[in-house]
């Protein structure tokens, strides 16, 4: 079976925000998620919800033959093993694990939007996505990361702080 380059953003803002996402990038690896490269972990203020505790992102390249279903419900499981509590919309969680591109993909269903519906307007997606891959483009918009990186407005960026790589 064909494998599929993916791109997933990870983010943790409550407990051992950097063994979420080591554990996370561990669990993938050994459910069929081949980890490519990753980026760096930035330090990041609170997006949607500001009331919270920052956030640690990277965002990671991969391989996998899963299909996008299998692989939603895979990162579901992952996000349960290491503990995710059930909160709200946008509120602070132990680890969030989305899928950014799958290869050039579009899909829009109720249960899942490829590519990531926000993607070009979070400077905590962007800026780790361009240090693996500035020049990946949006199958629907067809900018490269470097693109929309250069587009956002200065203040997505202010608040992000390079933290260490995993
Ligand atoms: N995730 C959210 C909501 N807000 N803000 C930052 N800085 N980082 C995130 O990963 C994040 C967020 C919902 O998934
Ligand atoms: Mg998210
Ligand atoms: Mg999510």
């Amino acid at each position: 079976m064909s494998d599929k380059r993916i791109f997933l953003a990870l983010g943790s803002n409550l407990g051992n925000r950097l063994e979420h996402l080591k554990s996370a990038l561990k669990y993938l690896e050994t459910h069929g998620v081949r980890i490519e490269a990753k980026s760096r972990v930035w330090e990041t203020a609170p997006w949607g919800v500001t009331d919270q505790p920052a956030f640690l992102n990277m965002c990671a390249a991969a391989r996998t033959t899963l299909d996008p279903f299998a692989l939603l419900r895979l990162l579901k499981n992952a996000e349960a093993e290491l503990g995710r509590s059930e909160s709200w919309r946008w509120g602070p969680r132990e680890i969030d694990i989305d899928i950014i591109f799958f290869g050039s993909l579009v899909m829009n269903d109720p249960k899942l939007t490829i590519p990531h519906p926000y993607m070009h307007e979070r400077g905590f997606v962007l800026k780790p996505l361009s240090e693996i891959a500035p020049d990946e483009e949006h199958p629907v918009s067809h900018k490269t990361v470097s693109e929309m990186l250069a587009e956002l407005p200065a203040s997505e960026l202010e608040e992000m702080v390079w933290i260490t790589e995993i």
